[in-house]
């Protein structure tokens, strides 16, 4: 079929199986899996812990020749952030986002927010003095003084990640593009056992057009309305769990913009893929707050009790099991912490809460691991 407007009435749910048969895989899928296989194998030497973070949106092509296409809000900052604090709690960090989406460190600098060109000295007024290179200002360009103390932390940062060899990326553009990605980056990471985390925060479409039904060219207008048929994505956290690293840590994010849905939503999601965490979040309050739901079995109650109840955990009964829902706010911090902005500044950050909580839920489910070899 060439146009997707005249495509069947019923769309079947697709089996994981059947998507990989069927939907191509990117191009470069091999030398993407050979790179990032590289990368996982050093770090399995070295003895470190390699987190999956994904990040941005998904979009869904409408034509093969791809002019018009389907797309989400994600920015990445949540990806880009995120990974920001893994790298500095010492994990190897592959990050797989959408292409020119928000990346880590850089995020602090795009053309939006603290915009590059603006941090800069007019070279026509600023004349450098200091310079051994250069008598004249024509060799340099000077980061106006105010912008210096913002700017070093982050540079630095930024050149040490880039030079450690800890950051490794992987960028996706269609959903397509992206489950075949997620697959491959799995196999990779398998070989970590318990030392592999998957923290998904990509936000990924949940429909997508059969290759089969995107037409070639570009859809011409002149026959009155549009009508797109989309089939619903594959669910693959299943077999991500039960087959592609049945033994990493995984956590997922779950975007709502009914709040009431938020912990039955997440609830569901435990209950159907049997992985470790979901992060629930509200849209247009995901930057402040955000809700832990996991197994009670999986919960470090004890340990926030002892922080003297800051973060009280809410127990859920559902249909036999028990699951626990934890709040976690900027206003938790202390107010001084919380600042507008983002990062490196000083500026009190969600995400950094968020990750100290899953190293150390990361550390006890290594541990368990353990615990669980040497008793057999
Ligand atoms: O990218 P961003 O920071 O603007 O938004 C982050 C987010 C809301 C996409 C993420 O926190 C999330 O919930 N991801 C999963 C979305 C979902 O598929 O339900």
């Amino acid at each position: 079929m060439s146009d997707p407007s005249a495509s069947s009435s019923t769309s079947p749910k697709w089996s994981s199986d059947r998507f990989f048969q069927t939907q191509s895989a990117p191009s470069n899928l091999a030398e993407v899996s050979s790179a990032a296989s590289e990368f996982v194998q050093r770090h399995i030497k070295e003895g470190r812990r390699v987190v999956l973070v994904t990040s941005g949106g998904t979009t869904v092509p409408l034509e093969k020749n791809v002019v018009r296409f389907l797309d989400n809000f994600s920015a990445g900052t949540r990806g880009a952030t995120s990974a920001e604090y893994f790298l500095s709690a010492g994990y190897a960090v592959i990050f797989m986002s959408r292409q020119h989406s928000l990346a880590p460190y850089t995020r602090h600098y795009s053309h939006t927010t603290n915009p590059f060109l603006d941090l800069l000295a007019d070279p026509a007024t600023h004349v450098h003095t200091d310079s051994p290179a250069s008598t004249s200002g024509e060799d340099n360009i000077t980061v106006l003084k105010q912008h210096v103390a913002h700017l070093r932390p982050i540079l630095s940062a930024y050149h040490h990640a880039r030079t450690s060899g800890l950051l490794h990326t992987v960028p996706f553009v269609t959903v397509n593009d992206y489950l075949w990605l997620l697959r491959e980056m799995s196999r990779v990471m398998q070989p970590l056992g318990r030392n592999g985390m998957y923290y998904l925060a990509a936000a990924v479409s949940d429909f997508f057009i059969p290759s089969t039904n995107v037409p070639e060219h570009k859809i011409q207008s002149g026959k009155g309305s549009l009508v797109i048929e989309m089939d619903q994505v594959p669910k693959v956290l299943k077999p991500m769990v039960e087959k592609w690293v049945p033994e990493g840590y995984l956590v997922s994010f779950k975007l709502e913009t009914d709040p009431n849905l938020l912990i039955p939503k997440a609830v569901g999601a435990l209950q159907r893929y049997g992985h470790q965490l979901v992060i629930g979040n509200d849209l247009n309050r995901r930057k402040f707050e955000v809700v832990f739901v996991e197994r009670l079995s999986n919960t470090p109650a004890a340990k926030t009790e002892e922080r003297g109840g800051e973060r009280p955990v809410e127990r859920l009964h559902v249909e036999g099991e028990e699951f626990s829902a934890t709040w976690m706010r900027l206003a938790d911090s202390s107010p001084d912490e919380v600042n507008e902005g983002g990062g490196k500044g000083g500026e009190k950050e969600l995400e950094e809460d968020i990750i100290r909580e899953l190293c150390s839920r990361h550390e006890q489910w290594i541990a368990k691991g353990t615990a669980g070899a040497a008793s057999r």
